[in-house]
């Protein structure tokens, strides 16, 4: 209960001082909204906005496919997550933090939601408009390091379709950071590899979706269209920040 009180005096304050700290209005607007959420005790889980419009990444994702899976999918995972107290997971953390306390004795509801949040806000990153198909390729160091983890780009490529595809049911698959040396990995439902709960954990570099909900208006059953399709728009730029940064 202090920790909740803390919590809120924080933020309140924290809100207050950017008020006056900063001079725009729009800021000024801002920080009275987030003082006023961390007063009232709003929900603590938020849907982002996306870095581009619904229709951004036609031909390869539908506009439909995409404001369906942002704000039905995406925004049920953040309701639910919302309207069910923590366990064990503490919702102040940051949201890293949370996944990495992901283990078996954490509610599925929990461990399910709080993956549908946090995997999607980063699959959107992982996103980036490419309506005239230029060649998408990786560049610099993470380009160099898939290079040595998998001999070409070509392979890792490949292999990275090929677990895509075999994953049964609903799943992710991956491209981690292990030990400093590249993997690709797939985990079930919203599970990720933060999770204590993942065959296979590290810090992760890059993401895709693989819940017919992300491409079924489109592709229908056409799994591997959709798979060959999304490598026209990973967003490498955001892959080698989050590789950079581990
Ligand atoms: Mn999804």
């Amino acid at each position: 209960m202090d920790d909740r009180r803390n919590f809120l005096k924080k933020g309140a304050l924290l809100g207050l001082t950017g008020l006056f700290a900063n001079m725009g209005a729009k800021d000024k607007l801002d920080d009275i909204e987030n003082a006023a959420t961390y007063l009232s005790g709003s929900p603590a889980f938020k849907l982002p906005a996306l870095p581009y419009d619904y229709s951004a990444l036609e031909p390869f994702i539908d506009r439909l496919t995409m404001e369906i899976h942002h704000t039905k999918h995406h925004q049920a995972y953040i309701d639910k997550l919302n309207n069910t107290p923590s366990t064990n997971i503490d919702y102040q953390a940051d949201d890293q933090t949370m996944c990495k306390s992901v283990d078996q004795s954490t509610s599925p509801v929990i461990r399910n939601n709080l993956g549908g949040y946090y995997n999607h806000c980063l699959f959107w990153q992982l996103l980036k408009p490419n309506p005239n198909n230029h060649a998408n390729l990786p560049s610099g160091k993470l380009a160099e390091a898939i290079n040595k983890d998998f001999a070409s780009f070509e392979n890792f490529r490949k292999e990275f379709s090929e677990s895509s595809l075999k994953i049964f049911g609903s799943g992710w698959c991956w491209l981690i950071l292990q030990g400093g040396k590249l993997k690709i990995t797939t985990t079930p439902n919203q599970d990720n590899p933060l999770m204590k709960v993942a065959a296979e954990q590290g810090s992760i570099v890059l993401a895709l979706d693989v819940w017919e909900h992300a491409y079924y208006l489109k592709y229908q059953n056409r799994r591997t269209e959709y798979i060959n399709n999304w490598w026209n728009i990973a967003n490498w730029d955001k892959a080698e920040e989050l590789f950079r940064s581990k």
